[in-house]
């Protein structure tokens, strides 16, 4: 697949905001401030659209990025930033909570980020939850895995297949050496975008 053209089409604020028209489907974006999720979206699209963070927690809201003119990224905001109040959290919660309920008939495919480095948190467990809830397609994808040893590696992946299962497919990547990138757009465009 090769991505000629991004453009942030909308972005969506609170739960009264309208979602943009369905054009040909969404592919969703989701995972833990810091995880990696805005370097991995300026990867395969090949531009700097989205903002890489030093400090997690800053996006707020639900960005529709419009791909080929055909159909969108959909980059969710990042969760668990441990200094985050009582009060945004629950906030984050719900506007993610009503974007899968309200949503998910044009979701083609969730990628949910996780650290390779730890195992299962609490909030990516929540996320898992509400996907197979809805019955939503998703894949996993590892980040950071060029900080793992080839022994750590070969354990945090036998950890997360066991715990995903067959019915998902899990993916092993790093922004530095690229790995898992190619799984990735292959995906895409397996699941229609063009
Ligand atoms: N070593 C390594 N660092 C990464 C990788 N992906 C992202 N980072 C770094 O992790 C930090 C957070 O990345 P960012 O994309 O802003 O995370 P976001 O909060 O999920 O959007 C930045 O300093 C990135 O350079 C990766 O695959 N490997
Ligand atoms: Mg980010």
């Amino acid at each position: 697949m090769k991505i000629n053209s991004v453009k942030l089409f909308k972005t969506i604020y609170t739960p009264k905001d309208i979602f943009p028209e369905p054009r040909a489907g969404e592919f969703v974006f989701v995972g833990r401030s810091n995880v990696g999720k805005s370097t991995l979206l300026n990867i395969i699209t090949n531009q700097n659209i989205a903002r890489v963070s030093k400090k997690p927690g800053k996006t707020r809201s639900i960005n529709f990025y419009l791909i080929n003119n055909k159909f969108y990224f959909v980059d969710l905001p990042g969760y668990g930033y441990a200094k985050a109040s009582a009060i945004e959290k629950e906030r984050w919660r719900r506007i993610i909570e009503n974007y899968f309920e309200v949503r998910s008939w044009n979701i083609k495919l969730v990628f949910v980020l996780i650290d390779g480095r730890h195992e299962l948190q609490k909030n990516d467990q929540l996320i898992l939850d509400w996907l197979k809830e809805l019955e939503l397609p998703f894949s996993v994808i590892l980040t950071k895995i060029d900080k793992l040893k080839m022994s750590e590696k070969v354990r945090m992946t036998r950890y997360y297949k066991k715990l995903l299962g067959d019915k998902y497919i899990l993916i092993p990547y790093s922004a530095i050496t690229k790995e898992g990138v190619p799984n990735i757009l292959r995906l895409i465009e397996q699941l229609g975008g063009e």
